[in-house]
């Protein structure tokens, strides 16, 4: 399984074991002649065939109803959860052997093997239709075709989630989903069935404080972690156990959109995840994230604090150090969005040999619901057949037909034991999947567990861990969506949950909503917090990949512009011109310049940055063009870097920005904002370095005018 160029093609475009395999699938590009389903050729498609000029259309026209009926078959039920999401091929490979002591997949343990693999990114409660952008879980499921058969890892953004038990999931979805009667609201939890859910259920609220924070507004699939969330076994070569906590790590760093931006974005780029997923990756800017694990041994189960079978905790890194394994790299984009993202089927209970489940119940319940739920959504017991499906293994069963069988079985049994057959398909007692022993013993009861029972004290460790910028934010959030809640009665029991998180927590959210504080601090906080847990302190990441808009007219100064767009090019981020009109603008002293966009058909809320260059003309026009003013405004808002030369100043005043401008050719950069007098080849290159450091650090949440939105 290497990674060679295609023939006599496209460098970017990679071929490894299952690529190769879905090339018997792909069909050419539609260039021949249009033909029926049966191959016929078809010589007319846009008229009926009728009994008469004006006539009745007729029966006997087998085109038009075999083009009819397919169109009334083209959907399928969406999933019921993650129905909208975006998908890409590649690859992970393991740095070295240090797994080899815990776990027998080959796939995990040999640094020679490159495991081809597909990644599903999703939101969890809106349709196929809605917004990316949403406050929201994000899926991250992954599919790794290994030599030993497909293991699929199908986690979240979120370490931890909103239910300790299986059987309360339809519950928690029936919560969140648009309310029954009306359908209304799509794809947002701010509505009174979410928070009357939560209100009555306190092992929601771990899961709860994560959705309120920064981390359910991701910047990008390509910035957030990802975490198995349950507590899985690796078991080695002789049986041994070993608990495990997966964590994938971006290698872009940790970012998210603030939500004032979400909201605009919903509305002016709904498909902004999914678009910079496909557009990183056919620029050949490949999205990486490392795979850590979190290993504890079974005899030092109970050294934990709570129970590892409760997805509702974490292990903070800070007492479980997460050892990095190996790197996954995004690097194709799929040929068919239906065919390959709406068709794959990921099931928790795809194991391969050295991977084990625990007896967490929530992990027991998607056992059961994912083969279940394929069933309906893909028709029929053999979608494993489907292309994107596929294991690159040969697959050799004595499962046999089904709706949309597709392979061709040949021989007389399809039994097992059989002696006309020669035995096959024969066991295989060594290398195949044995499941772990576990001991196990107990009344059969309906009960939840002692050890599940304490919901408080990691949505506080959480609450305690944020930076006072990401606790700001959750409280905004909170308030937020309280605000939306209609009945005062659910609206009073959060703020009662709230309290017994954090006193303080509740007070800030009831005045926000107008609500009663809850009168006493009924709880002792013992300060416990896990550092690694805040976005905000972990260290900034490189600028590849973001994106800087550079506001510009007619007189525009071109040099200047060339000379930005080359140092921030060699560093890796994206520029792309804005124009009052897209076309060639000319240079204030000479040359021109390509303008790739309309201002009026993007927004800041696009972009990462905003630079406006110097050239006096081209400045006049745009400080009387609102839809410019208003560009560098929302940046500012939104505590993005802005940086401006020479006359390009003039915009940040008419826009109301606040920070110390430059007066002199010196740089000045004051919370994001960086300015300098100088222009073209002046321009010292400190601006470039002062832009740069502002892009990784992401954000500037210490904006004079304190007025940034959560
Ligand atoms: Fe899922 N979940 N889930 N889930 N889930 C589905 O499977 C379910 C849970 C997750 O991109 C469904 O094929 C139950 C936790 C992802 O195709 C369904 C329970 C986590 C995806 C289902 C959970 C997830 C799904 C809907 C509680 C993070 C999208 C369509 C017991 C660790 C996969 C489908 C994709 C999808 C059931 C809880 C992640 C209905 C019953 C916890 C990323 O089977």
């Amino acid at each position: 399984m290497v990674n060679m160029p295609l023939p006599g093609g496209d460098p970017k475009h990679t071929t490894d074991a299952k690529d190769d395999q879905l090339d018997s699938a792909r069909e050419g590009e539609n260039t021949g002649q249009l033909t029926t389903q049966q191959g016929v050729p078809v010589a007319h498609t846009d008229d009926s065939l009728s009994a008469g000029e004006r006539g009745p259309t007729l029966l006997e026209d087998f085109h038009f109803r075999e083009k009819l009926t397919h169109f009334d078959h083209e959907r399928i039920p969406e999933r019921v959860v993650h129905a909208r999401g975006a998908g890409a091929y590649g690859h992970f490979t393991p740095y070295d052997g240090r797994l080899s002591p815990y776990t027998a997949a080959e796939f995990l343990t040999d640094p020679n093997q490159q495991t081809p693999v597909f990644v599903r990114f999703s939101t969890v409660v809106g349709s196929r239709g809605s917004a990316d952008t949403v406050r929201d879980v994000r899926g991250f499921a992954t599919k790794f075709y290994t030599r030993q058969g497909n293991y699929d890892l199908v986690g979240n953004n979120f370490p931890v989630f909103f239910i300790q038990d299986g059987i309360k999931f339809p519950d928690l979805i029936h919560a969140v989903k648009p309310e029954p009667d009306t359908e209304m609201p799509q794809a947002q939890s701010a509505h009174d069935t979410f928070w009357d859910f939560v209100s009555q259920q306190s092992e929601t609220l771990h899961a709860v404080m994560w959705l309120m924070s920064d981390r359910a507004l991701p910047r990008s699939y390509r910035m957030m972690q990802g975490f198995g969330v349950h507590t899985f076994r690796f078991v080695d070569d002789d049986g041994r156990g070993t608990f495990v906590k997966f964590h994938w790590r971006p290698t872009l760093g940790v970012h998210s959109l603030v939500w004032d931006e979400c909201q605009q974005i919903a509305g002016r780029d709904p498909d902004f995840n999914r678009r910079d997923l496909w557009e990183a990756i056919e620029a050949g800017q490949f999205p990486e994230w490392e795979l850590g694990v979190q290993l504890i041994r079974e005899s030092g189960e109970h050294s934990i604090p709570f129970d590892l079978l409760d997805a509702t905790k974490l292990i903070p890194e800070e007492l479980v150090p997460v050892l990095p394994v190996g790197r996954m790299v995004l690097n194709r984009n799929p040929d068919n969005f239906f065919a390959e993202t709406e068709q794959v089927a990921f099931h928790t209970a795809n194991l391969v040999p050295g991977i084990d489940f625990t007896n967490d119940p929530l992990l027991q319940a998607r056992n059961f619901s994912y083969l279940d739920t394929q069933l309906i959504r893909l028709g029929g017991p053999n979608f494993a057949q489907l292309p994107v499906n596929r294991p690159v293994t040969e697959v050799r069963t004595n499962q046999r037909d089904g709706y949309g069988q597709h392979s061709v079985p040949r021989g007389r049994t399809a039994y097992s034991e059989n002696t006309l057959g020669g035995g096959c398909p024969a066991l295989a007692p060594e290398s195949g999947y044995h499941h772990h022993k576990d001991q196990v013993q107990g009344p059969k009861e309906r009960v939840r567990a002692e050890s599940f029972r304490d919901h408080y004290s990691q949505p506080r460790m959480f609450w305690n861990s944020m930076s006072g910028v990401e606790q700001d934010h959750i409280v905004s959030a909170f308030g937020f969506e309280l605000g939306k809640v209609r009945a005062t009665e659910i609206r009073t029991r959060v703020l009662a949950q709230l309290n017994l998180i954090c006193h303080r927590l509740a007070t800030r959210v009831a005045s926000l909503i107008g609500e009663t504080p809850p009168r006493h601090d009924l709880l002792i906080d013992d300060g416990a917090s896990s550092p690694a847990l805040s976005q905000l302190r972990q260290a900034p990441s490189g600028i590849a990949t973001r994106r800087i808009a550079i506001l510009a007219a007619d007189g525009v100064d071109v040099v200047g512009v060339q000379r930005l767009q080359e140092t921030m090019h060699d560093r890796g981020a994206v520029t792309e011109v804005l124009a009052p009109t897209e076309g060639t603008l000319d240079g204030g002293s000479g040359g021109s310049l390509a303008a790739d966009r309309a201002i009026v058909t993007m927004n800041s809320v696009l972009y990462d940055a905003v630079v406006v260059p110097c050239g006096p003309s081209s400045v006049a026009t745009l400080t009387h063009d609102c839809d410019a003013v208003q560009f560098v405004r929302d940046a500012y808002k939104h505590a993005k870097p802005i940086a401006a030369f020479g006359s390009g100043l003039d915009l940040l005043r008419v826009a109301g920005v606040e920070e110390p401008l430059a007066d002199r050719p010196d740089v000045v950069a004051e919370h994001g904002v960086v300015t300098s007098v100088a222009a073209g080849d002046d321009l010292p290159s400190a601006l470039f370095n002062e832009l740069t450091g502002a892009l990784a650090r992401h954000r500037s949440w210490d904006r004079a005018s304190g007025t940034h939105p959560s």
